[in-house]
């Protein structure tokens, strides 16, 4: 059975758990603390970069969340969460990009203050004008559809829809009745953090910070 190494509080991971439920395939989850246990040689061997997410599947191994999600569609099509119509690929590798590459880096220094850590006030200003930059751009492209790649929930919502939803959306009616919407499918629901798994991760995601600045 596909094996899932996973953290519950991490959003990188939670990308592969809905796409995995979303798309009903069996699989084990096996729970890494990121206290340590990332750096054991049994993970290691699997993921030499140490990070969750990492999926083992029939002894294939794949890492990085966004070739997971790409595997996870070639392999298991049905159903399909990237439509084959290239304006729709087009649509959703912008936004997983834009996601991951621009979004997901602006978010560090506004979670710093949370657990503790200082963050350089300029540095602050200019990634919270990033993120509204960026949430303007998202909240054009959904518009009056459902959906950034229209009517259909793609790997786009299964991206964008495990970051954008932890961020103040008042300013922008359309991604938070996307945000809403998205809260309502199961594989959202069975895939949230609870508070006191969030609270009880706090030390650990100051470590992280740390190391990464
Ligand atoms: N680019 C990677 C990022 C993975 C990543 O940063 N994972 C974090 C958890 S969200 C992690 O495992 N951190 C462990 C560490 O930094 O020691 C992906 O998209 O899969």
């Amino acid at each position: 059975m596909l094996k899932l190494y996973y953290n519950p509080i991490s959003l990188n991971a939670r990308r592969v758990w809905i796409a995995l439920l979303e798309k009903q395939i069996p699989f084990e989850p096996i729970e890494l603390s990121l206290d340590g246990d990332q750096f054991h040689d049994d993970f290691t061997a699997i993921n030499p970069l140490q990070r969750i997410p990492a999926i083992v599947d029939h002894g294939f191994r794949v890492i990085e969340s966004l070739a997971i999600l790409d595997y996870l569609e070639a392999k298991y099509p049905t159903p399909s969460l990237l439509p084959s119509k290239p304006e729709i690929i087009a649509m959703v590798r912008m936004v997983e990009t834009v996601t991951v590459v621009e979004l997901q880096p602006e978010t560090i220094p506004l979670t710093r203050p949370l657990v503790g850590l200082e963050v350089d006030p300029q540095k602050l200003e200019a990634a919270q004008q990033r993120v509204v930059n960026i949430l303007q751009f998202f909240e054009k492209l959904l518009d009056e559809q459902n959906y950034f790649a229209g009517e259909q929930f793609t790997l786009a919502e299964v991206v964008a829809g495990t970051l954008v939803p932890s961020l103040p959306l008042e300013d922008y009616p359309h991604l938070k009745a996307w945000s809403e919407q998205l809260s309502q499918r199961d594989s959202w629901q069975q895939t949230e953090a609870s508070p006191e798994a969030i609270k009880a991760a706090l030390p650990n995601v100051r470590k992280l910070l740390e190391r990464r600045s």
